[in-house]
């Protein structure tokens, strides 16, 4: 007896009638557990419906350009490592267009796929199609293995609305990402509006004749508008022994944001340091009181954030898509850069204003661990207002860095150490916690910046001015 069950759209947060950009699988595939099913294109993020269990994919229930929302069908697959298969519709099966297969979702049975899998909101660099993993070759009992995937194509959302979701193939998406083009500013000249290849190409001319903001016609001719050298092609081989490594998808994606930003945002880093020894006095002391949780000093960063945000509005912002207009936010949701094996990632802790030092430290530990588990979800890493970048438990007395746009600044903490400090009359030994302050210059004046550094110096120097 076959065991055919329904694989559906899991838990994707808000979102509700998400594009469906690339279906990966067709009738006969054989599919692991958790390999992608199809990818989702979010206002947020793009994502991959994961297989919730092995075995044949029976049926494809959706097809590109589709809307799903959570519990929708994506496919019906028969469970199990044996499961015998059909032989796979002939090159054509995407879609759902191939014949059904003998079971049909009258027998399936409701299996919600595990949460669907975040991609980080930018394009990471093109890979050419022969650098993709091989297309399989092996032929197992139960149909073609679908080969592993390059990571899906992320959407911006900060600089796309969400119902301007670019219309437009998988394969001009790559051809797009290569030349470096947004095609949320490409004209689909195709039925829909679709994009296609030629309206990219026409886009690419225009901007080069000088037709397209300035931005873009710098990204499409290559150089980022900073007219930079090609980068360097060596041979490393030649100078000694060498082994190559692919970058993981995080890194991959996180290097793309990371570069943008630093790139497209005038960055200056305010450096500060507080005395925390009466602070850090306290923590030992909570932390005495409270062995279930780990009461770290970055939590009391958090709340002397807060603070410095509500005394500070303007670092509590974000320019709009024009660049013209502030847009000032009233909540306080604050992103933790959280290293992982994989590479970084920003979760987000929502409403800080609203949560105890302890609250925030459960939460801090909850999210550091569904990072570096991968379990993060879309939503989880969204609607930060600033982030905090802690290198405290590591090490180091200053770094710079990166602002995680559309923020306009972001807190970088290195390690406290016990210092001479001159109390007026004599050296006495405190301790000093390093900060550097890294901020959108565009938004942000250095005297503002060093007002607000320092305010965070005075707020964790003496926590009794979080009650002000
Ligand atoms: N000074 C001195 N000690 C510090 C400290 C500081 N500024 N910050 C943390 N510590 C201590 C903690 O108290 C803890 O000590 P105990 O184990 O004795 O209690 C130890 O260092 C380890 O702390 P932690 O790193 O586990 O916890 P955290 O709350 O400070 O940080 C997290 C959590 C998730 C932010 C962190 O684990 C992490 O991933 N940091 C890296 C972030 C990163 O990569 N940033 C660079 C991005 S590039 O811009």
């Amino acid at each position: 007896m076959t065991d055919t069950r329904e694989a559906t759209v899991p838990d994707i947060g808000d979102f509700t009638d998400v594009p469906v950009i690339e279906v990966l699988v067709k009738p006969g595939d054989r599919v692991e557990k958790d390999q992608g099913l199809v990818t989702l294109e979010s206002a947020k993020a793009t994502m991959e419906v994961p297989a919730p269990f092995a075995g044949i994919v029976r049926e494809v229930k959706v097809k590109e350009n589709d809307s799903v929302s959570r519990g929708s069908v994506i496919a019906l697959i028969e469970a199990g490592e044996g499961a015998a298969s059909p032989p796979s519709p002939g090159g054509k099966g995407v879609g759902g267009e191939g014949p059904s297969p003998p079971q049909t979702s009258k027998s399936a049975e409701k299996v919600e796929a595990p949460k669907a899998e975040p991609a980080p909101a930018r394009a990471p660099a093109p890979e050419s199609d022969e650098k993709r993993a091989p297309a399989s070759s092996a032929s197992t009992r139960g149909g073609d293995i679908a080969p592993p995937r390059s990571p899906p194509i992320p959407f911006d959302a900060d600089t796309v609305a969400p119902d301007k979701v670019p219309y437009a193939s998988p394969e001009v998406r790559a051809f797009a990402r290569e030349l470096g083009v947004d095609l949320s500013r490409v004209h689909g000249s195709a039925r829909g509006g679709r994009i296609t290849k030629e309206d990219v190409q026409a886009f690419v001319k225009s901007a080069m004749a000088g037709g397209a903001p300035a931005q873009v016609a710098a990204a499409a001719t290559g150089g980022g508008g900073l007219n930079l050298l090609p980068w360097p092609q060596v041979d490393f081989a030649k100078f000694g022994a060498v082994e190559e490594k692919p970058l993981s998808r995080i890194k991959k994606l996180s290097g793309a944001n990371l570069s943008r930003n630093w790139a497209m945002i005038p960055h200056v880093t305010q450096h500060e340091s507080a005395d925390v020894t009466d602070m850090e006095a306290f923590r030992k002391q909570l932390g005495a009181e409270n062995k279930d949780v780990k009461i770290t000093p970055l939590v009391f960063l958090i709340k002397a954030v807060v603070a410095g945000l509500k005394q500070y509005p303007q670092f509590n912002a974000s320019l709009d898509a024009s660049g013209e207009k502030l847009v000032l936010k009233k909540y306080f949701h604050v992103g933790i850069a959280v290293d992982t094996p994989d590479g970084l990632v920003v979760p987000v802790i929502r409403d800080c204003d609203r949560k105890s030092l302890l609250e925030l430290a459960m939460e801090l530990g909850e999210l550091s661990k569904k990072a570096r588990d991968k379990k993060l979800s879309p939503n989880d890493m969204s609607g930060g207002c600033f982030s905090i970048s802690s290198l405290g438990g590591i090490g180091g007395t200053s770094f710079t860095p990166i602002i995680n746009a559309p923020e306009v600044a972001i807190l970088g903490v290195s390690r406290s150490s016990m210092q001479p400090v001159w109390n007026g009359s004599a050296f006495e030994p405190r301790l000093m916690l390093p900060l550097s302050l890294s901020y959108d210059h565009r938004v942000i004046d250095g005297a503002d910046a060093a007002r607000f550094a320092a305010y965070l110096a005075r707020v964790l120097g003496d926590l009794r001015r979080l009650l002000l």
